[in-house]
């Protein structure tokens, strides 16, 4: 038995020698199984964040240079990209979709694998934030093409995709009413009884705060407006357990699912045409 544990051992001291990064990652595995993690989440081992930033960074020389200063947080190269690229013609939408987003992307994987701090991603949402309030300034005022509400979920304090959700909506048209983050299903109620509305957007990250979506989707059913729900800790399979409600991946779908629903479609028949 010693024999083999020897043996085991000297393979495992010769494959660190050969093959150290490798060993780093299957040895960071190890730890995180010893902790009771799932074996699933365990083979997805973590990229390094210059990896990260690879899988991200923009092919565009403009705009993967404005993804650079969302991801290094500086709020100040990030405006003066920004009117640098919406000064040479580009479109404010795709600004925000091709050089923006990407960054706050990236950020948040690096951090999520442990790679950079809360600091991090607090001044790269600045950053962010920065450059999508130009976008916004560049479209003045068009004629609504239709209004919605837009909140994170109760219990819920993740703002950051439900923020870039209501920025190209605004780009596209709509009158977006920002609800904030950890918004009261009942304060939404209130609003929509009290504002004309078409559309509802609502946005969860995490396992403890989604059922928060059905709740609001139901209790919004006797007022015939739908809710567009999106975020991290949701997909369609999880939405379509529950009525009055839109499942939408990206800030494009909620765009379509706006238009849809302004146009006066039912919520079943925009729900069939997302999932086609
Ligand atoms: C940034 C972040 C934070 C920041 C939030 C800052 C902020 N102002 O938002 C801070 C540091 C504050 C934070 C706190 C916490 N966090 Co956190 N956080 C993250 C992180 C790293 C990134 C989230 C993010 O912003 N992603 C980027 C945006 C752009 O993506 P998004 O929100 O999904 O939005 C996109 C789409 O989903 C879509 N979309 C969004 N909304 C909608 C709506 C519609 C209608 C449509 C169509 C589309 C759509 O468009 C967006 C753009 O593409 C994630 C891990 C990860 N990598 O996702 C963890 C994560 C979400 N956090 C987590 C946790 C647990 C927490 C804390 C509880 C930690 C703690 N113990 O204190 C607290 C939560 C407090 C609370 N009550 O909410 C967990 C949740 C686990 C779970 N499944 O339940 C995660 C998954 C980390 C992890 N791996 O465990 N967090």
């Amino acid at each position: 038995m010693i024999r083999h544990v020897d043996t085991a051992a000297a393979e495992i001291f010769e494959f660190k020698e050969k093959n150290p990064q490798r060993f780093k990652e299957l040895f960071e595995v190890g730890i995180r199984i010893g902790f009771g993690e799932s074996p699933e989440k365990d083979s997805k081992i973590a990229l390094k964040p210059e990896q990260v930033r690879a899988k991200y960074l923009p092919k565009d020389a403009d705009y993967a240079a404005l993804t650079d200063a969302v991801i290094e947080g500086e709020v100040k190269t990030a405006a003066k990209l920004t009117a640098a690229l919406l000064e040479k013609g580009k479109d404010p939408t795709g600004i925000v979709v091709d050089a923006l987003m990407p960054g706050i992307q990236t950020v948040c994987e690096i951090y999520d694998n442990g790679d950079a701090f809360v600091p991090e991603i607090l001044l790269a949402n600045d950053a962010l934030v920065a450059g999508v309030a130009l976008c916004q300034e560049q479209l003045g005022d068009i004629p609504s093409a239709g209004r919605v509400a837009s909140l994170v979920i109760e219990g819920d304090v993740h703002d950051i995709g439900k923020n870039i959700v209501a920025a190209i909506l605004r780009a596209n048209g709509f009158e977006v009413i920002d609800m904030g983050r950890d918004v009261l299903v009942d304060d939404v109620v209130k609003l929509v009884k009290s504002e004309k509305i078409d559309l509802v957007t609502g946005t969860s990250l995490m396992s403890t705060t989604k059922e928060g979506l059905r709740a609001l989707s139901e209790e919004l059913k006797g007022t015939g407006i739908p809710v567009a729900c999106g975020g991290a800790a949701v997909d369609a399979h999880f939405v379509e357990t529950f009525t009055n409600s839109i499942y939408g991946k990206s800030p494009l779908d909620a765009v379509k699912i706006a238009q849809a629903v302004a146009a006066g479609k039912d919520w079943e028949v925009v729900r069939k045409e997302m999932t086609r």
